[in-house]
């Protein structure tokens, strides 16, 4: 962190570190961009940051008598660098509201307004995987975390880090206030704190974002006391903010990996599994490496972008069950019973690391054959470099026949993608893999970001478009929670918009309507993206569980869709965007009208406005 400006006798200057409110507020207002080119940056907390990155420690001595406890906080959250702060506004974060807005001038971090807590935390869930940064959320810590509580187990489940920040008063018994706040999602958080000094807060925020940034990375929590953050600070009091030092995220044993490298170069067939593998473009390129020096098959979840879409080594999860020797990539779900028998298991993974035991997000026991406890993307250029060194001339020559195997059958699965996606091209409603091809047509030259699941429309987009970078899709939920899709898509897209990125968001019509008010937040911030609704007009998987034990008790299936459609009336979802300021079409429901309005649409969203196509659709 920078030191304060000292004038010449060494005394520290005010204006600096401790507030002029003042002429603060008219500094800001006269330069914002100013304001955050000196806020203080610590680029390298990025996961996988090194100790060049550290900051320095800084007391501040409270030269003024109007300085608050709130701004001090703020003074604290600058090393962290939070580019935004979504928050539903609440009486117990009004000083940290007030400070982040007249102190901060509102910059670094801006004020995201989320019209609903789930809103909040989503976006920064989706913000997150976009950017390898945090997010800061400011919520109610009563009713507030009661609404956000699936968002942040649905980042716990998917390793996301989120700087949650509780506003909560526990000295007045009579209002919203609770007794230990965190407690409400402490069973899918890594960790939480109720600071009772100004200190004690600084502490706390750093010991927090480092518990969260450090693999396995995941939300934290931190209850901000209304007393506290309204106090004056005493005129000469001195108070410290610790230097935050990122971790580096801890790689595999040296000798564990040149085991694991010989299992690997030994196997007659060894496939990759590859689950949350990927966390940069870095780790994407690493297992590109590792399959390609291997000539390994990869398995894909897509819970990340870990692997291209189009690579020839790229194969479907039915090869597990011919490999003899499975490298599972922080991808502990792989059970050794879809194994063939003999077949070896080995794992990198920091699942055992850190884990919660309450809300379940594992499933079977691995059964792993040999096992490294660490981060998959830390530990994968040691590896690689351990492959290289044991493979032989003739063992490399030797792997290229199974390369073409892969590739063929790469080749052969493609084709069959093909040629059923142009199953009922024409129909009405519409096509999944019409709609994908469609968009995709539009979008091949540009520098595009799918923003939602990239599993959504029956996985048209990832079977048929071309995803190679990092940035190219966010993978999942994680918690498979419906309703994380659409703010989420809004949070991926915000992190995008600076990049000048085309956010894409695949949209299903039932997870829209949990928080349609996402809608309003995108258009107020103007947050530019496409989002192409899977209108199905239902809760299409539903109707297929139901339907399907229907059938096993011999019963009438046609009845099934009762609960689980969404018609009588259908929604307007056009109408309802365009209410909410974005541009808007639909129902579409004609082939032919495809192409024409999403060329309109994506030229709205080039001139930096949201815009929604309602695409009704087939039911998968
Ligand atoms: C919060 C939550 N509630 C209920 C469910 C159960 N559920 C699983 S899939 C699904 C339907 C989702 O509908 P939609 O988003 O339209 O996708 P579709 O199935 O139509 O493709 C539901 C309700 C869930 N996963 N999460
Ligand atoms: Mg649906």
């Amino acid at each position: 962190m920078d030191k304060p400006d000292k004038d010449k006798s060494g005394k520290s200057k005010p204006e600096e570190n401790s507030v002029d409110r003042r002429s603060f507020i008219k500094a800001a207002a006269a330069s914002g961009a100013a304001l955050a080119a000196g806020a203080h940056s610590l680029s390298a907390q990025v996961s996988g940051g090194t100790a060049a990155g550290a900051a320095a420690t800084e007391v501040i001595e409270i030269v003024s008598d109007r300085k608050h406890g709130s701004d001090f906080m703020m003074d604290v959250l600058k090393q962290m660098d939070f580019e935004f702060m979504t928050i539903n506004t609440h009486s117990d974060s009004a000083g940290l509201q007030e400070s982040v807005i007249n102190y901060m001038g509102n910059v670094n971090p801006e004020l995201i307004t989320g019209l609903h807590e789930e809103v909040c935390v989503a976006m920064a869930h989706g913000y997150y995987k976009i950017e390898g940064k945090p997010l800061a959320t400011l919520i109610y810590g009563s009713v507030g975390l009661q609404h956000a509580s699936m968002a942040v187990y649905s980042a716990f489940c998917d390793r996301v880090p989120i700087f949650i920040m509780l506003g909560n008063q526990r000295h007045n018994p009579n209002s919203r206030s609770v007794q230990d706040a965190p407690a409400m999602v402490r069973d899918f958080t890594k960790w939480d704190d109720s600071p009772l000094s100004l200190e004690h807060f600084a502490q706390s925020a750093v010991r927090a974002y480092s518990v969260a940034m450090t693999t396995p990375t995941m939300p934290v929590v931190l209850s901000v006391d209304k007393k506290l953050q309204e106090m004056i600070i005493p005129k000469g009091e001195k108070l410290r903010i610790p230097k935050y030092t990122p971790n580096t995220p801890p790689a595999g044993d040296p000798n564990a990996v040149r085991e694991l490298a010989k299992m690997l170069v030994d196997a007659e067939l060894p496939v990759l599994g590859v689950e949350r593998a990927a966390r940069s473009q870095a780790g994407l390129e690493y297992i590109i490496e590792l399959a390609e020096l291997l000539q390994a098959g990869v398995v894909d979840t897509i819970q990340r972008m870990n692997f291209p879409s189009r690579h020839p080594l790229l194969q479907e999860p039915s090869i597990f069950g011919e490999a003899d020797m499975v490298l599972a990539l922080e991808m502990p779900m792989l059970s050794h019973s879809r194994l063939k028998e003999g077949a070896k298991l080995a794992s990198i993974s920091g699942f055992d690391l850190f884990t919660r035991s309450n809300y379940w997000h594992f499933g079977d026991y691995q059964e792993p054959d040999f096992s490294i406890a660490a981060d998959a993307e830390a530990t994968l250029p040691l590896l690689i470099e351990e492959v290289r060194q044991q493979m032989s001339r003739s063992k490399r020559s030797a792997v290229r026949a199974r390369g073409a195997k892969f590739a063929e059958i790469n080749k052969q699965n493609r084709e069959r993608d093909k040629a059923f996606a142009a199953n009922g091209w024409n129909d009405s409603p519409l096509n999944t893999a019409r709609v994908a091809a469609e968009l995709w047509e539009q979008i091949k030259n540009k520098d595009w970001s799918l923003v939602s699941r990239s599993d959504g429309m029956s996985d048209w987009a990832w079977k048929l478009w071309d995803f190679n970078k990092y940035y190219h899709h966010i993978g999942q939920s994680g918690s498979v929670g419906v309703g994380y899709s659409n703010p989420a898509s809004v949070g991926a897209a915000l992190a995008n918009r600076k990049h000048g990125r085309l956010s894409i968001n695949l949209q299903n019509d039932g997870d829209f309507m949990f928080l349609p008010s996402t809608l309003w937040t995108a258009a107020h911030h103007k947050i530019p993206m496409l989002t192409v609704m899977h209108n199905n007009r239902a809760y299409n998987q539903e109707i297929m569980l139901i339907s399907r034990m229907a059938a096993l008790r011999d019963r009438d299936v046609s009845r099934c869709t009762i609960g689980s459609v969404i018609d009588n009336p259908n929604i307007d979802f056009a109408q309802m965007a365009r209410s909410m300021g974005w541009y808007a079409e639909g129902p579409i429901e004609h082939p032919s009208e495809l192409a024409p309005a999403m060329k309109r649409a994506i030229a709205a969203v080039e001139s930096g406005q949201p815009a929604l196509l309602d695409t009704v659709t087939h039911p998968n």
